[in-house]
């Protein structure tokens, strides 16, 4: 359940974030800790009053503000262009699978829409192919996180949030829920099952037979 295992596009943009920010970040504090190790070391030597607000002034401007500006400013375009990624856009070719999603206190109900199929704590959806979950509560605030497979949506009553989901390969995903929702908060657990799309489609037609 590491989001730095990502196995999904949403989730892949998630850890490229977190990388990306760690990478800069970790310059940053090496950079402040030279330069504060630096000033401490240093020996002022004889400067002029003058002198030394001039340069006092030109660490303010370019610590202070030109700095933080541009940091600031590559995250955020790096963040808005890998936010792209998890958000339910249009797709350029045809529909996306849709699945409803409600949290109860404390356990989640799955439905396929048109189908009459009802799982309980288990989610079936096709490997490759983007998935649009319909989340819903029914009574407080949950949070759907599926870490290896996309960010985390939270879950209200009388509103809908959709979230896209990718799993690039079949396989099993554990999922839960990550916004504290009373004392059976801690075992709301889930799985998502990937499976080859055409074994996705023979599940779902067993499943409703089943009913
Ligand atoms: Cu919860």
């Amino acid at each position: 359940m590491s989001t730095l295992q990502p196995a999904g596009p949403s989730a892949q943009a998630s850890a490229w974030l977190w990388w990306g920010m760690f990478a800069f970040f970790s310059l940053v504090l090496i950079a402040l800790v030279w330069l504060w190790i630096h000033a401490m070391r240093r020996d002022p030597g004889q400067v002029s009053d003058r002198e030394a607000q001039r340069l006092q002034n030109r660490w303010v401007v370019g610590g202070g503000l030109l700095l933080p500006v541009v940091s600031i400013s590559v995250v955020l375009m790096v963040g808005i262009a890998l936010g792209q990624r998890m958000l339910a856009l249009p797709l350029a070719d045809g529909e996306p699978l849709r699945i409803e999603v409600t949290a109860h206190q404390w356990w989640w109900e799955v439905r396929y829409p048109d189908t009459g199929v009802v799982l309980k704590d288990e989610l079936h959806i096709p490997a490759g192919q983007p998935v649009d979950l319909q989340l819903i509560s029914d009574d407080v605030v949950h949070s759907f996180w599926v870490p290896r497979l996309a960010g985390k949506m939270d879950m209200f009553p009388g509103r809908t949030n959709v979230l896209r989901l990718e799993a690039d390969k079949p396989g099993t995903y554990h999922g839960m829920c990550s916004e504290f929702c009373g004392v059976g908060h801690a075992r709301m657990h889930f799985v998502v099952e990937a499976h080859l799309p055409a074994d996705f489609e023979l599940w779902l037609q067993q499943e409703q037979g089943n009913d």
